[in-house]
C-alpha cells in the first residue's frame, strides 16, 4: 500500500506512535510518506520505502494566525495526487482530522476518492478536543473519517461520551518496539547515577499539568526517607522550572537530575528500579509501557487508559490520582529485594503483549477494509 501518515513530528506520544508506525509498515515493504511540518523526532533511519514532505506556510503580515490547516490540506492534496495514495492516516484529531477532510473534498472533485483513518490519541479528546472553541469540527472530522480508531477502551468509551459520534471506534492499542526497548547493559552509567547501589526511580514527560510532576517529586522525597534512592527526570516543558524549585526546598536537589529530552530514553530505563506516572489524565501511557519493555515496574495513577496497561499488584500499582502517599506506600513495596525482581518479570511479560509484530498487522488490516469499502 502507498500509506500517507500525518502526525505531529514532536517528541510526544502521538508522534512517536504514528512515526514507529510508518517504521514498521515500510520494513514490511509499504511506501509510507509522512506528511508533517518539521522532519518527526523519530524518523531516524533511512529505508527506500519512507518518505518525508514538509508542510510549508507561507507568512504575510495579515497572518497573526499562520493558517497552517489550509497548508497541510494542500500539501495532502498534492502528496495524494502526485504520490498515488492509497490511504491517509492522520494521528491527533486536532487540526489533522478536519484538514484530511478537505483534502478529501477537493481531491473528489478531481476524481480521487482517498479514505481517511483518524487515530484518536488522547488530549485532542479529554483536554482540548472537547472545549467549545473545537468540540464541532472534531466531532464532524471524526464523523466524515472512514476509519476511526483510539489507543485504548478509556479513550474510546471517552470519545462517545463527550462527542456525539456515529462512528464505530476500533481501539488499536499502542505497541512497543522490543528490539530498541530492551534492557541493556549500562552498569557504568548506574555506577556513575548511583553508585552506592541506590535504588533508581525514573519519570519521562513533558512536564505539562496533567502529568502532575509535583507527585512525582513529593513521592520521591518521601521513598528516599526510607530506601537510599536517586530520581531522574526525563524530559522538559513548562512545569520543570517550578519542579527544580521544588527539590530546592526539600533539600533533595544532590539526589535529582534532571536529564531533559533523551532521544535514547531506553538506556536510562535500562537502569531503573521503578517508573513513576502519577498523570490527571493519561489516554494509554506510553512512557509507561516503554519503561515495563526495559523490565520496570509501574507506580501509577487510575487515569484514563493506564490500568488497562499496568496491572494493579502485578506490573506494578495503581492508585487514585493525587494518592501521594498510596503511591508511596506502593513503591517502597516495589522496591524492597524481595519483590522487585518479580515485578520486573510480570513488567517485561506485560510490555510483550503490545509487541509491535502483534499490533501493526491490525492497523494493516484496517487499511485494507477502507480501502475496499470506497
Ligand atoms: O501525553 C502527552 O501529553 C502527549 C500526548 C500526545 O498527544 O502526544 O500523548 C497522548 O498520546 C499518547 C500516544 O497515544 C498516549 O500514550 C498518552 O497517554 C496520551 N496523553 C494523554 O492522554 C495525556
Amino acid at each position: 500500500m502507498r500509506i500517507g501518515i500525518v502526525c505531529y513530528p514532536t517528541f510526544g506520544g502521538s508522534g512517536v506512535v504514528a512515526t514507529e508506525l510508518g517504521k514498521a509498515l515500510a520494513l514490511m515493504g509499504h511506501k509510507v510518506h509522512f506528511i508533517t511540518y518539521s522532519q518527526p523526532a523519530r524518523l531516524d533511519m533511512f529505508s527506500e520505502n519512507l518518505f518525508y514532505h514538509e508542510v510549508y506556510i507561507p507568512s504575510y503580515p495579515l497572518f497573526q494566525y499562520p493558517p497552517y490547516e489550509l497548508a497541510l490540506a494542500s500539501k495532502m492534496v498534492d502528496i495524494v495526487r502526485f504520490e498515488k495514495l492509497d490511504v491517509l492516516h492522520v494521528h491527533y484529531a486536532i487540526p489533522h482530522a478536519s484538514a484530511a477532510f478537505m483534502a478529501k473534498q477537493i481531491l473528489r472533485t478531481k476524481g480521487i476518492n482517498i479514505p481517511v483513518i483518524t487515530t484518536l490519541h488522547g488530549t485532542d479528546i479529554t483536554l482540548v478536543g472537547k472545549d467549545a472553541s473545537f468540540e464541532p469540527v472534531v466531532t464532524f472530522s471524526i464523523n466524515q473519517s472512514d476509519g476511526v480508531t483510539a489507543v485504548s477502551d478509556s479513550l474510546r468509551a471517552e470519545t462517545y461520551d463527550y462527542f456525539q459520534i456515529e462512528k464505530d471506534i476500533e481501539v488499536i492499542p499502542n505497541f512497543i518496539n522490543l528490539d530498541k526497548f530492551k534492557r541493556q547493559k549500562k552498569e557504568h552509567f548506574r555506577l556513575a547515577i548511583a553508585p552506592n547501589n541506590e535504588k533508581l526511580l525514573v519519570h519521562t514527560s513533558n512536564f505539562r499539568g496533567v502529568k502532575r510532576v509535583e507527585d512525582v517529586i513529593r513521592i520521591f522525597a518521601k521513598v528516599r526517607e526510607k530506601v537510599s534512592s536517586k530520581l531522574l527526570m526525563v524530559g522538559d516543558g513548562p512545569d520543570r522550572p517550578k519542579m527544580e524549585k521544588l527539590c530546592r526546598e526539600l533539600q533533595i536537589c544532590q539526589d535529582v537530575r534532571f536529564l531533559g529530552k533523551l532521544e535514547a530514553v531506553e538506556e536510562v530505563l535500562s537502569i531503573a528500579d521503578l517508573f513513576l506516572m502519577p498523570s490527571e489524565k493519561e489516554s494509554f501511557g506510553l512512557a509507561a509501557l516503554e519503561a515495563m519493555a526495559c523490565e520496570v515496574p509501574v507506580i501509577s495513577s487510575n487515569a484514563g487508559g493506564i490500568p488497562e496497561l499496568n496491572i494493579n499488584g502485578e506490573t506494578g500499582f495503581v492508585s487514585p490520582v493525587g494518592a501521594v502517599d498510596d503511591m508511596v506506600e506502593n513503591a517502597l513495596y516495589i522496591l524492597d529485594d524481595a519483590h522487585l525482581p518479580q515485578f520486573k518479570a510480570n513488567a517485561l511479560s506485560r510490555a510483550r503483549d503490545f509487541d509491535i509484530e502483534k499490533i501493526v498487522p491490525l492497523y494493516e488490516k484496517l487499511y485494507q477494509k477502507t480501502i475496499n469499502e470506497q
